[in-house]
């Protein structure tokens, strides 16, 4: 039996890729954490911008008692496994009225975690719309093999490299809107994007990107990884520390490691950059 997923939402998952909504932190909770996020944003604006958003969990405490959080882990155990890992994540953050989108994309294509075993967490820390530009995913995606994606690197695509899978069927696409407080899954193959912030409002979410099970190894580079749940007798990967307090010189130091590694191997093949 699932201990966190319902029977539904499991078999939700293993079908079409995702499972959202799950119900994780009440409305007070996640607007604590917004506050806690934007006060950080106030205090360190170059800290939290750019590519200073990938791992922002290594830096500020609020980020890290999400990331292992222990209703959040018991989602992700009913997707890999007790054994969990995290490997990273990523602040998607979309300003009121701004054209920056997510193009069509597998995050396997890019990741370099091999085998699949993984889950990514998206956690809506404000209202997340079909306006505002929630994530749409194909269902079902994921149990195809990876496709070939097109690096485009466009001017308001959030995404590296602009990464794109072309031709996708957009009528077969599903809107996964969120509330605060709520998380959704999705797998490692499974074709999503986002459009643009049409609202007023910001749209912020947080990607624990992503949980892997122990026995997954990093085939482009090398990573930092913490222990969330269980055990690793593997050792695939080298092991990160936890915060000790929010934007330490000596935790902004090894962010900015783990984000040259990082970026390593987001643009391993590549002969240019994008802005993350
Ligand atoms: O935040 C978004 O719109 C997309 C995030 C995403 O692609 C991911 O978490 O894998």
């Amino acid at each position: 039996m699932p201990i966190r997923l319902t029977a539904a939402q499991k078999a939700a998952y293993e079908q079409d890729g995702f499972v959202a909504p799950i119900d994780i932190f009440s409305p007070e909770e996640a607007a604590d954490i917004r506050a806690a996020l934007e006060e950080a944003e106030r205090r360190w604006p170059e800290g939290m911008a750019g590519a200073n958003r990938n791992n922002a969990h290594y830096v500020l405490p609020v980020l890290d008692s999400v990331t292992h959080d222990s209703r959040i882990l018991d989602a992700v155990e009913d997707v890999i496994g007790p054994d969990i890992l995290v490997a990273g994540t990523t602040l998607f953050i979309k300003e009121p009225e701004t054209r920056g989108f997510i193009s069509w994309h597998q995050d396997a294509r890019y990741i370099g975690l091999e085998p699949h075993d993984w889950v990514t967490g998206w956690l809506a820390i404000s209202n997340v719309t079909e306006e505002n530009g929630c994530m749409r995913m194909i269902p079902g995606s994921h149990r195809a093999p990876l496709a070939a994606h097109v690096d485009t690197y466009g001017e308001d695509n959030l995404l590296t490299r602009g990464q794109t899978v072309p031709d996708v069927d957009e009528d077969a696409a599903v809107a996964v809107p969120l509330k605060p407080g709520q998380l959704s899954l999705h797998h490692p193959r499974i074709v999503h994007g986002s459009g643009p912030n049409m609202s007023g409002e910001r749209r912020i979410g947080f990607a624990m990107q992503s949980y892997i099970a122990p026995h997954v190894e990093q085939v482009i580079g090398r990573i930092w990884v913490q222990q969330a749940r269980g055990t690793d007798k593997y050792g695939n990967h080298d092991t990160a520390p936890r915060p000790t307090g929010a934007m330490q010189p000596g935790d902004i130091r090894f962010r900015d490691e783990a984000n040259d590694r990082l970026s390593d191997i987001f643009y391993a093949g590549s002969d240019r950059k994008g802005r993350y």
